[in-house]
């Protein structure tokens, strides 16, 4: 089976997606996703000029060979433009593969290990009543384990708050340059274990927690709020610190049992085989998306299995139904799967740009056995949401040093 063309679609239902179709000479086509927040363009980019003159002629079958090629082949490994492309080409290919094969991809992987896919919502708010509200209902549509962001007193927009927009869309598409956001350590650290404290003293300990930090803490001050979270007992805390220096987690181990996640951010293997392999993280973060495909978050998988870390693929509103489709095939084989950030399906727009294999229902997610990653793509509908340049936020200190965001 040949490729005979691949297109490369960016449009904006609600907000910025990168799709990539691969066309065969047997009619058989796959969709992938290679969206990255931000700098859709520069991966646009990447692929039209550098990845598809290469792939054209090729054999659609070989996506192992056709992903050392791409990581090999270009001699510049790694990096979240590559790998993304990469991505958005891997996904396309094992989609055609079920296709060709008549079989949903995780037919391919081994089979399923679970008959569903357990999820963790977000539940957001502009002050500590707003956050716990949102717990509330999140428990009463199913949801077993819930994120907790809050607005920090005394600072404006906080990551993960909504302000005045009334939903996580409408928040990320928004933006024409990047928003400034202030950020203040003390202020932080101050607060966050209360909102812990008043959402178990409010709804107790059946349902699990977790927060994201969004990696703006130094390790030792990451270990102290992992220390201080110690008595709410949550799933994970996410992004601690940036895991720039994968040495730095065991700082926070050393003095804290609370279980730490990482990895939304990661390219691939090699930006977590230290964390993995010197047990200093319990769950991986990797996104099929931003991390290579399947193809490689299938071997991030193996390796974490072997050290009992778990896989809970980043699952945001910036991945596309293609990049979420993929991870629910992952995520219904992998043995050493923990859990899935779900942020829902998007909005109307969205839903009639793309069709996709899932559902929600009490807390889990279920797949449907369409062959391949099971997405349609209407092109007619996306064609009338053209680009739209969007920037992810900065931080900044209350003196105007740039922080991490
Ligand atoms: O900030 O996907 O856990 N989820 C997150 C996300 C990321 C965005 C960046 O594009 O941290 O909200
Ligand atoms: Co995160």
């Amino acid at each position: 089976m040949k490729i005979t063309a691949i297109k490369v679609f960016v449009n904006s239902p609600d907000r910025n997606f990168v799709t990539v179709k691969i066309e065969t000479d047997e009619g058989i086509y796959g969709l992938g996703d290679a969206t990255l927040n931000g700098r859709e363009l520069a991966v646009v980019a990447y692929l039209e000029n550098h990845i598809v003159p290469c792939l054209i002629g090729k054999d659609a079958s070989q996506i192992e060979d056709t992903w050392q090629y791409l990581y090999k082949g270009a001699y510049w490994r790694r990096g979240p433009i590559t790998m993304t492309a990469i991505a958005g080409i891997d996904m396309a290919l094992w989609d055609i593969k079920g296709k060709a094969a008549g079989l949903p991809v995780y037919q391919l992987l081994g089979g399923k290990s679970r008959s569903k896919i357990k999820v963790y919502g977000h539940a957001n708010g502009n002050n500590v009543e707003e956050t716990l509200d949102n717990l509330g209902r999140l428990i009463s549509e199913g949801y077993q384990t819930i994120r907790l962001q809050c607005a920090i007193p005394g600072l404006q927009d906080s990551y993960g708050t909504l302000a005045d927009k009334k939903d996580y869309y409408a928040l990320q598409s928004s933006r024409s340059l990047p928003p400034e956001q202030v950020w203040d350590t003390k202020k932080y650290l101050n607060f966050i274990p209360s909102l812990f404290q008043k959402a178990r003293d409010k709804y107790g300990y059946d349902m699990d927690l977790t927060h994201d930090v969004h990696s703006r803490l130094t390790p030792i001050e990451a270990a102290r709020l992992a220390k201080e979270l110690e008595p709410y007992k949550l799933l994970f805390l996410e992004d601690a610190i940036p895991a720039e220096n994968q040495d730095d987690f065991l700082q926070i181990r050393k003095h804290s049992t609370t279980p730490l996640a990482v990895g939304e951010v990661f390219n691939t293997i090699w930006d977590c085989k230290d964390l993995i392999t010197s047990q200093s993280i319990d769950y991986l973060r990797s996104a099929a998306t931003h991390s290579g495909g399947i193809t490689s978050m299938r071997r991030q998988a193996d390796l974490a299995a072997l050290y009992k870390v778990k896989t809970a693929p980043h699952g945001p509103p910036d991945i596309s139904p293609i990049g979420h489709a993929a991870h629910a095939h992952l995520n219904i084989w992998c043995p050493n799967f923990g859990i899935q950030e779900f942020v829902g399906f998007g909005g109307d727009q969205m839903q009639k740009v793309f069709s996709h294999p899932l559902s929600y229902e009490a807390g889990y997610l279920h797949l449907s056995d369409l062959p391949g990653l099971g997405v349609a793509f209407n092109e007619d509908e996306a064609s009338k949401y053209p680009y739209m340049r969007s920037y992810l936020p900065v931080s900044r200190l209350e003196d105007g040093t740039l922080w991490d965001w």
